[in-house]
């Protein structure tokens, strides 16, 4: 199983083979042109954004080394119809350990029921673990609970907080 957890895919797919048609790769700067903010406004406000924000936000998330963006292009349309980050946050705490965010996950709605979403997920699940993070964490609704605890989500007895 590549997934490295009970999340089973019917048919099977798998980061390589993520369906006809479908390409699962990190983020390039040409995929401004594909319509990558137009998924990301499926999520929410993403703000009027130029191609050089764009490309200066993506240089500087590139040199840290801890972001990777993962996207699933529709090839026949070079569009982008999904995506998902997984950021990796530095610690002491843990010997020095690092700690994974996963944020940003989205499907396009036209592409809704071809197991993409799970298929990312699981993805930036197993590469949390390949990159040692002793832990992995997401925020969601709780409509959305369900679906992540197939990958080992539990809810937290830590409350998520924010200030606006
Ligand atoms: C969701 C996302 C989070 C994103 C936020 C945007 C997942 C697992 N969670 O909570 O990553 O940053 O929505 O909402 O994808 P906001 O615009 O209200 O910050």
């Amino acid at each position: 199983d590549w997934s490295g957890n009970s999340v089973s895919f019917s048919p099977l797919i798998s980061p390589s083979s993520p369906g006809e048609g479908f390409l699962l790769r990190p983020l390039c700067t040409a995929d401004f042109n594909r319509g990558f903010f137009k998924v990301l406004s499926e999520l929410t406000h993403t703000g009027d954004v130029t191609a050089e924000q764009f490309i200066k936000k993506f240089e500087h998330m590139k040199k840290t080394g801890d972001y990777y963006v993962v996207v699933v292009e529709d090839t026949n349309l070079a569009q982008i119809v999904a995506t998902a980050t997984l950021i990796t946050e530095h610690k002491y705490i843990h010997a020095c350990a690092k700690r994974g965010r996963v944020e940003e996950v989205v499907v396009s709605d036209v592409c809704r029921g071809k197991q993409l979403g799970k298929l990312l997920v699981s993805t930036l699940t197993l590469l949390s673990k390949k990159l040692n993070c002793y832990k992995v964490t997401l925020e969601c609704s709780p409509q959305n609970m369900a679906f992540y605890q197939k990958f080992g989500f539990n809810a937290s007895a830590e409350t998520y907080m924010q200030r606006r």
